[in-house]
Parts: C-alpha cells; sequence; structure tokens
C-alpha cells in the first residue's frame, strides 16, 4: 500500500478548528511593539486550539524605516506612520497601543469610538483625568478593554491569587512589594530619555514600576484607602539629544505606605537605581494562615509558608516550582520543571482578552480592564500628591 501522504492546508491553527481570526493594529515596535508581536504569532499554536489567530494587520510608528523593519521582521501586512490611518484600517479590530505614556489616550479614544477592541500598555494615563476619559470612551462603546498589567498572567502570580481567593492565607495583615530596576543609573550613562520626562511619561518609576506593583497590590488584596509617599530624583538634570542639560521632572524612586480597606497594612517602593536588580519585582503577602513571597527574577517559583504545618520541625517557607500541568496556564507549554518566562506572561494575557472577545466575556477580574486602569492612575496620583504635600492622603475613585 502506497504510504499515507496527508496534506494540512497552510492556513495553519485555524486549520484545526473554527477560531475566527482577529485582525490587529500594533501602534509602536520598540520593547513592547517586539514583546505584543512576539505573543500574537506564538498564541495561535501554543494556546491551542487558539480561541482565536491573530492576524498580523498593520503596525504604526514615527520612523517610517524603523517601523517597515519591524512589519517585515513580525509579519505584518502593511505599516503607517500616522496612528489615524492604522484605526482608519477596517481590517483592524484589535488596537493594541504600546507607544508612550503620551500616546494612550488620544489614540484609545478614537479606537473606541470606531468600534475596536483595545489592549493598552500599562500605565493607562499618564494622569487619573487622562484615564477617566479613556475609561468613558471605551464604556460608551462597548468595546473589550484591557490594561496590559502582564504580571498577572506569570503562572505563580495567578496560583497566588487563586490561594488568597480560596482563603488558604485567611485574614490578610501584610502586603509588602518592591520593583527594583538599575538601567538609569550614572553607569548606563542614560540621558534624557522619555521615561524622565512628565510631559511623556507623567511620572518616573511611579508610574513605570509602580503601577504593576500597585495593581498586584488590587488583584491579591483589595482596594487601598489611603496612601503616604516620598519621591526622590537622584540625577537632577540629564542630557537630551541636542546635548543641552535638561531638568529631570519625574520621580527616579519613591516609597509609599498603604492602608486597605480591608484593614490589611502595605508598602509599595519602585526604583531604578537598585545597583544589581535587574527586574525585581517581588513581593510578599502575610496572612492569619501562612505567607506567600514571589520574585520575578525567579517566575517559576512560589515560596509559602502554612501556619501549623506539620511536623513542626520541618516548618518553614518552602518553594513550589509553579510548572506542573494543574498550574495555571502551564499544560500549554512543557512539562513539569521545564520553565517558562517574562515573554510568556503577554501569550496568556493576548489569550485572555482574544477569548473575551470571541465568547463576549467580561476582562476583569483576572485580566486588568480600563476599570483597573484608571483605578491605578487614582492611585499613582494620591502616592504623587502625597509625596508633594507631605501628608497623607485618600484614594476616592
Ligand atoms: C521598563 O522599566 C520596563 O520595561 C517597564 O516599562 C515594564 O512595564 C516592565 O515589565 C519591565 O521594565
Amino acid at each position: 500500500m502506497s504510504d499515507q501522504v496527508g496534506f494540512v492546508t497552510m492556513a495553519g491553527p485555524k486549520a484545526q478548528g473554527h477560531a475566527p481570526e482577529i485582525g490587529v493594529g500594533m501602534l509602536g515596535y520598540a520593547f513592547m511593539g517586539k514583546a505584543h508581536s512576539n505573543a500574537f504569532k506564538k498564541l495561535p499554536y501554543m494556546m491551542y486550539p487558539p480561541v482565536a489567530v491573530p492576524k498580523l494587520v498593520a503596525i504604526c510608528g514615527r520612523d517610517e524605516q524603523a517601523t517597515r523593519a519591524a512589519a517585515e521582521r513580525y509579519g505584518y501586512q502593511r505599516y503607517y506612520t500616522d496612528w489615524r490611518a492604522l484605526l482608519d484600517d477596517d481590517a483592524v479590530q484589535l488596537f493594541d497601543n504600546g507607544g508612550p505614556n503620551d500616546t494612550h489616550a488620544e489614540p484609545c479614544i478614537v479606537a473606541a469610538h470606531k468600534g475596536k477592541h483595545i489592549l493598552c500598555e500599562k500605565p493607562l494615563a499618564r494622569t487619573a483625568q487622562e484615564a477617566a476619559g479613556m475609561l468613558e470612551a471605551v464604556t460608551k462603546a462597548g468595546v473589550k478593554h484591557a490594561v496590559a498589567f502582564n504580571y498577572r498572567f506569570v503562572p505563580a502570580i495567578r496560583l497566588a491569587r487563586e490561594l488568597i481567593e480560596q482563603g488558604r492565607l485567611g485574614q490578610i495583615y501584610h502586603y509588602r512589594a518592591v520593583y527594583l530596576q538599575e538601567w538609569i543609573m550614572p553607569h548606563y550613562k542614560m540621558g534624557y530619555i522619555w521615561r524622565v520626562d512628565k510631559r511623556i511619561a507623567g511620572s518616573g518609576a511611579l508610574g513605570d514600576l509602580g503601577a504593576h506593583i500597585i495593581d498586584l497590590a488590587r488583584f491579591l488584596v483589595g482596594e487601598p484607602r489611603r496612601v503616604s509617599a516620598a519621591t526622590q530624583t537622584f540625577i537632577p538634570e540629564r542630557r537630551d539629544g541636542s546635548g543641552a542639560m535638561k531638568k529631570v521632572d519625574v520621580d527616579d524612586a519613591f516609597v509609599a505606605t498603604v492602608e486597605f480597606e480591608n484593614g490589611a497594612l502595605g508598602s509599595v517602593e519602585a526604583t531604578r537605581f537598585a545597583a544589581g536588580r535587574k527586574n525585581f519585582n517581588s513581593f510578599e503577602v502575610n496572612g492569619e494562615k501562612g505567607s506567600l513571597h514571589f520574585n520575578m527574577e525567579r517566575l517559576n517559583e512560589l515560596e509559602v509558608f502554612w501556619v501549623g504545618e506539620e511536623p513542626k520541625e520541618t516548618q518553614g517557607f518552602h518553594q513550589i516550582n509553579v510548572s506542573e500541568s494543574y498550574h495555571p496556564w502551564c499544560s500549554n507549554w512543557w512539562p513539569q520543571g521545564h520553565i517558562i518566562g517574562w515573554e510568556h506572561t503577554f501569550v496568556h494575557e493576548i489569550n485572555h482578552l482574544l477569548d473575551a472577545i470571541v465568547n463576549d466575556k467580561p476582562v476583569a477580574p483576572y485580566g486588568a480592564d480600563f476599570v483597573d486602569g484608571y483605578r491605578n492612575a487614582v492611585i499613582c496620583d494620591a502616592i504623587a500628591q502625597s509625596a508633594l504635600d507631605g501628608r497623607r492622603v485618600e484614594v476616592k475613585y
């Protein structure tokens, strides 16, 4: 009998099922453009069978040469240098805003008015007021909306949320989080970049890194009621592209206390001046029945301590390797112990949004939507206000 040879149409993962295609328009081709494009391409064959198949319709950026190169590199059908043209493209059904913070509001509002679903990088906006306008637009438009607080999609952090949700920690007493990086310290000789320009970024470490651990505070513990904070700018001016020295008008670091509505007491700290810390996003939750500890630089591990664990002589923190098939998302990847990385959180996050779009599900509470983005902005504003006034500031949504 002749060898049976089967032929599969080169439609890719969609050939296996009836997953609809969703046209993607990506604003931004740098770090987040790369992370998101990688996720769109990997998603259909790893989150398999896919709930939807992202179609890379177009990518947009100011620099035509760089944008064209990104379109070719990632496989976008076309490219634009004007986000308005990108949003006029009817093949774009999902607008993914990976641009700098000052290009979050207007494009997202226009995308909502055009009925496009939206994924916007964090922080949602530079201020709570700007975030409120974005939330109003997506709510009125009835489109699905998500903010890329990707750390909610680390398996170990989702496991922490599930353990807390199940009451395994009992009453929560503390949330203690730091997000430490080093990449704008003097030895990096970093000039006046957009992330230190209040007009573009809105804030410094607060909105860039603090936003993540503030989002996780809400995701794991609950709503903050009051904050008290201090900020510092260690390098007061930096050389801009013209060679002139320019005043830095954002925080290089902040430290804040957080009083939660449920009585828990917390602290959050972020800096880009922690020498040796590369992407040290770490938290600990202390509860009545135990504690959880996580460190992003060891993202496949969750350290746990359970009160009353027997036998007493072996009590102590122990480490869970969060890579078993029964751990969140891990069955999509590899056998236990064959760990995943930072990039995979974007695959989980975007898959969650596509599922919400295709099956009309809510993005929250496991994904962050524009309500989460707005509340995050309110808390960041309160922290900045407290540091300015030197007093505790109530968090009011
Ligand atoms: C830079 O600080 C940065 O890229 C943040 O903007 C990201 O949100 C974080 O995940 C990694 O560091």
